[in-house]
């Protein structure tokens, strides 16, 4: 067991969910900084964000981009993770643009896959570019695998030398289309990182309270909120990211891993 402190990544608000099925879903400027700085007082330290419109649609609108990082960064500290990925069907210059306000991370998806009925595309044209602009504004990539492809998609990038020299690594599991959350999945994923690498894994649904117990043990880090999850247990809506946050850091002390606070994270992360 490590007792390299658990970083904790909190997807206040995501882009699939809508207030229909999840009612007290953050949507206004306002409302997803409150909810982040619910998330950074129960022990996130990385918030990982997209943004909605005057609508309530997802949007990758640079403007909504800005209004909201202020708004966090008047109500806490965190270290600020832009989606790259931003809904499905997003036109890849759009994923790109809120990359000109220099994020402190943002994602990068490794490869296309189904997403439920749908098609999140990420084909080659679109891992190099988006590689290109967050190299550009010198960010921190988080690669996100959502399926074992998309890992060894990662070699065959940097292979061709297309990728940052440094970046942390999200296993997303259960996403339909993708690799579930059967724990031989994510170990099999593990097993195939260099050494020291980092890595996190988002648990989508009924897989993240399992997921997120894993990682813990097997010294990896944790990303828990309602963009992956709306329910604390089977039937039981999850009151706030708050909530579901609040468990795995009780999760993570009975493990004797403290919860890696700003700092920490940016050291763990070499950011
Ligand atoms: N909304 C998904 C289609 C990311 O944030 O980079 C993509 C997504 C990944 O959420
Ligand atoms: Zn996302």
């Amino acid at each position: 067991m490590t007792d390299t402190p658990v970083i904790i990544t909190c997807p206040v608000v995501g882009a699939e969910l809508t207030r229909e099925g999840y009612p007290s879903l953050p949507i206004t400027p306002e409302e997803i900084a409150e909810a982040a700085r619910g998330a950074v007082e129960a022990g996130a330290s990385i918030i990982h964000l997209h943004v909605r419109d005057e609508e309530g649609k997802p949007s990758q609108r640079i403007d909504i981009f800005e209004m909201v990082t202020k708004k966090i960064r008047d109500r806490c500290d965190c270290i600020l993770q832009y989606s790259t990925g931003g809904a499905v069907g997003t036109p890849l210059e759009e994923r790109c643009g809120p990359l000109r306000l220099k994020p402190d991370m943002a994602t990068l998806s490794m490869g296309t896959m189904n997403f439920g009925a749908d098609i999140y595309e990420n084909t080659e044209h679109t891992i190099r570019t988006i590689s290109g602009v967050i190299q550009e504004h010198e960010i921190m990539a988080e690669l996100e695998i959502f399926d074992y492809g998309m890992m060894e998609a990662v070699e065959r990038f940097e292979g061709k030398g297309l990728l940052p020299d440094k970046y942390h690594i999200d296993f997303v599991l259960g996403v339909p289309g993708g690799m579930t959350g059967d724990i031989r999945n994510l170990i099999l994923l593990k097993d195939r990182l260099k050494p020291g690498q980092t890595w996190t894994v988002a648990g989508i649904g009924r897989y993240q309270l399992p997921l997120s117990t894993h990682a813990i043990a097997m010294g990896g880090h944790v990303r828990i909120g309602i963009e992956d999850n709306i329910y604390y247990r089977k039937g039981e809506p999850a009151s706030s990211n708050a909530q579901l946050i609040e468990r795995v850091v009780r999760i993570a002390e009975e493990f004797g891993r403290a919860v890696a606070d700003v700092d920490e994270t940016r050291k763990i992360l070499a950011l």
